[in-house]
């Protein structure tokens, strides 16, 4: 073979790149274009002072019958995915306090620093009411992980587990009426974009559960926005 031919492929190779990445975007922006804005609760006092407080409310499911793909599911019915939104508009310099509803069995988490909370306000989440620290490794269902693009702006880190419902809690269809319910706060710096992902390998693919609703936005992701109030 020779240069010419090569030079040949490599221009097919970067069209279909390119065709590609343009069908990803199309297709993370059909998902859910939605926003869910933070909602005011009051003020809180912090380390940092008396701070606006904000809370969100959120729940990862075991499919996609709820949430933000219709009550057909979309496109990926049987995908894991979050709901009710996946892209939410917080306040900078604020307390943001998000609860999660749990629906989803799970297993062993693959790195066990997913399974401790981390970048809350004290260090803690709530479990069902009960403040912990970290959770059992071997029983994640999916994770909350919050954090910065490489931009140079005070940056973000937030990651809290929640834990997995037996195999037995999860009814072939509808959801459990006891889900674990997470909850935790942490405090916004300046504005910025941020992203949240889920750390638990719950999609699909051979390259270890991290395809499908792991790499599609809008089911194991979504976009963070802290903007000035
Ligand atoms: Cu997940």
């Amino acid at each position: 073979m020779n240069k010419r031919f090569f030079a040949a492929l490599g221009t097919v190779i970067l069209g279909a790149a390119v065709i590609a990445g343009i069908g990803t975007y199309v297709a993370s922006a059909k998902n859910d274009s939605r926003v869910l804005a933070a909602t005011p609760a009051g003020t809180m006092v912090t380390p940092q002072g008396t701070l606006p407080h904000y809370t969100l409310d959120m729940a990862a499911y075991p499919d996609s019958m709820a949430g933000s793909h219709g009550k057909d599911g979309g496109v990926h019915p049987d995908w894991v995915t979050y709901g009710d939104y996946t892209n939410f508009k917080v306040p900078a310099h604020s307390v943001i306090t998000i609860t999660i509803k749990q629906y989803d069995s799970g297993a062993r988490i693959t790195n066990d620093f997913f399974a401790t909370v981390h970048g809350t306000m004290d260090g803690t989440a709530t479990l069902n009411g009960k403040v912990v620290t970290s959770v059992d490794p071997e029983a994640v269902g999916h994770t909350f992980t919050l954090h910065g693009l490489a931009d140079a702006k005070s940056q973000l880190f937030v990651s809290v587990p929640l834990p997995s419902l037996a195999d037995s809690a999860v009814p072939d269809s509808g959801y459990s009426t006891t889900p674990n319910v997470v909850t935790f706060s942490f405090i916004t710096g300046d504005a910025g974009e941020y992203v949240w992902n889920c750390e638990y390998p719950c999609g699909d693919g051979t390259t270890a559960r991290f395809g499908g609703p792991m790499s599609t936005q809008g089911y194991m992701s979504g976009n963070f926005t802290v903007a000035n109030a």
